[in-house]
């Protein structure tokens, strides 16, 4: 499919650009961008992969990494990682009037694995956001009307709801609840996820919004990835490939 092609086409320009002979240690995050990351590290052969280790960002990521011949490393032996790549479910770039830094700002936690994405993003010396064409947009909250994926302690969910409804005015968050399982969303870690909706206008300021969430009592981590990625990629339905940095 066109999308297919487009995250294809992003993630292989991401590797070969990025992921260069003298990385070892190599985050892989989640989602279904990713595959195409590892079929590009892969293709760079088993010479370069032999003295390579990838390190998951969660229980998919991991059976990515191992199915693919790849060998697997986990953060507490790696916790300085070369470069991690991962997939976005919005991404926008904030172009500062000064123009000499953008800062790449993006939504994650579509898969409900933004937690350990998070400690591998700010773990790796370069980070980079792989999508295809839906993701680039001008605001996040565009296309992605699930709202801020935010991961909660089973213990203190309704709490945080609660505080969202009535205190960061996100009156439709709601608790993720799972497709193929009878109830809610479990994490890799245990926990729960509850997805909040934010007017556009706030998700203007996504830095203020994540810190606001963050302090909420029984939040693990918030998908909002701000001042991490050094660059997004996306694959365009033309074959053109868009980098933000
Ligand atoms: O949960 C995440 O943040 C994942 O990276 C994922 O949502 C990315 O989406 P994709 O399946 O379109 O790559």
């Amino acid at each position: 499919s066109v999308i297919e092609k487009s995250k294809q086409l992003a993630a292989w320009t991401a590797v070969d650009e990025h992921v260069y002979p003298e990385h070892r240690v190599i985050g892989i995050g989640s989602g279904s961008t990713v595959p195409y990351v590892v079929e590009r590290i892969v293709s760079q052969g088993a010479e370069a992969n032999k003295n390579r280790v990838f390190i998951p960002t969660g229980f998919q990521s991991k059976e990515l990494i191992v199915s693919s011949g790849l060998s697997l490393g986990d953060v507490d032996q790696y916790p300085t990682i070369d470069v991690t790549l991962d997939g976005a479910d919005e991404q926008k770039s904030l172009i500062r009037v000064y123009r000499v830094d953008t800062q790449l700002n993006c939504i994650k936690g579509g898969g409900a694995c933004h937690l350990r994405e998070k400690v591998l993003a700010e773990a790796a010396t370069t980070f980079i956001l792989v999508a295809d064409y839906r993701k680039n947009v001008e605001y996040l909250g565009t296309n992605f009307k699930a709202g801020v994926p935010i991961e909660v302690v089973p213990f203190a969910y309704a709490k945080v709801l609660q505080n969202l409804h009535q205190v960061l005015d996100s009156p439709k968050a709601t608790l993720r609840m799972a497709v193929a399982k009878a109830g809610q969303v479990v994490t890799d870690n245990g926990n729960f996820i509850i997805d909040a909706p934010f007017d556009i206008e706030k998700m203007k300021e996504p830095y203020t919004i994540m810190a606001q969430i963050k302090m909420l009592t029984g939040v693990v981590e918030v998908g909002l990835f701000c001042h991490m990625a050094r660059a997004a990629y996306f694959g365009n339905q033309d074959g053109s490939v868009t980098v933000k940095w």
